[in-house]
């Protein structure tokens, strides 16, 4: 429990082994349930994840959208923390986080992976095609967010129930912040800058199909 309220910390994990054991030993104490939702990963990352702690849901379909949105299903806390099972993004910055979503009083915080500070975490490719696909949000939903690709989110579970979540793949990213703008009367957004740093284990993104087609996404979206 954080201040009354019951956290759910939900990751999505695809052979992330190495990754998850570091993630899981540094989640803080006051989260109360952790659901890591596994595409049957072939390496030992459910044993790794149920042996620390977590609850571990398998979902037989591929797909980062496809694992959140079956973990949302089981999540009972009243908010929900993301991150990857890499161990790039900070669980120490999730009481830094929550205690933004209450003082600024919102419901939905993007963790901002920008400026990165560690020279390591991410290539210059990488770091133009987020802007590029930033500023492609920013300008298609009249509202400003500096890391639309960010997988570190802080949001209260009850406004799942205003958005429409239909991506299955890594587009999901921006399709929920999407949702979050799109609902300005119930949904408050916020943006807030965290330390990010290099993945451990094997790579799964394709930057240049998924960069694109997350491009394709957020036009399609808007335009539908
Ligand atoms: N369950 C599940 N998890 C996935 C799938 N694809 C990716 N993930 C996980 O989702 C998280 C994000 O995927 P990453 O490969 O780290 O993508 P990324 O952060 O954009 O790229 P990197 O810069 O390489 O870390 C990781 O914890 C992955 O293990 C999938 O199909 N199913
Ligand atoms: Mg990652």
């Amino acid at each position: 429990m954080y201040k009354d309220l019951k956290i759910t910390v939900i990751i999505p994990c695809l052979n992330e082994e190495q990754g998850i054991e570091l993630v899981l030993n540094r989640m803080p104490e006051f989260v109360d349930e952790v659901i890591v939702v596994d595409n049957n990963s072939t390496d030992r990352t459910a044993d790794v994840a149920e042996s620390l702690g977590a609850r571990v849901i398998r979902e037989d379909v591929r797909g980062y959208g496809r694992a959140y949105k079956r973990g949302f299903g089981f999540a009972t806390g009243d908010i929900i923390v993301t991150l990857d099972g890499d161990h790039s993004y900070p669980p120490d910055a999730i009481s830094y986080l929550l205690e933004a979503l209450l003082h600024l009083k919102v419901d939905f915080l993007n963790a901002s992976r920008f400026p990165v500070q560690d020279s390591e975490a991410m290539s210059f490719k990488h770091k133009f095609g987020n802007l590029v696909l930033s500023l492609a949000m920013s300008l298609l939903y009249f509202k400003w967010v500096r890391d639309s690709q960010s997988g570190m989110w802080v949001f209260r579970r009850e406004i799942l129930k205003h958005m429409n979540l239909e991506s299955d793949g890594m587009a999901f990213s921006e399709e929920i912040k999407i949702e979050a703008l799109k609902h300005p009367g119930e949904i408050r957004f916020a943006e807030l800058s965290i330390l990010y740093s290099s993945r451990l284990g094997e790579i799964k993104l394709n930057p240049w199909r998924d960069g694109f087609y997350n491009l394709w996404f957020l036009v399609k979206k808007r335009f539908r």
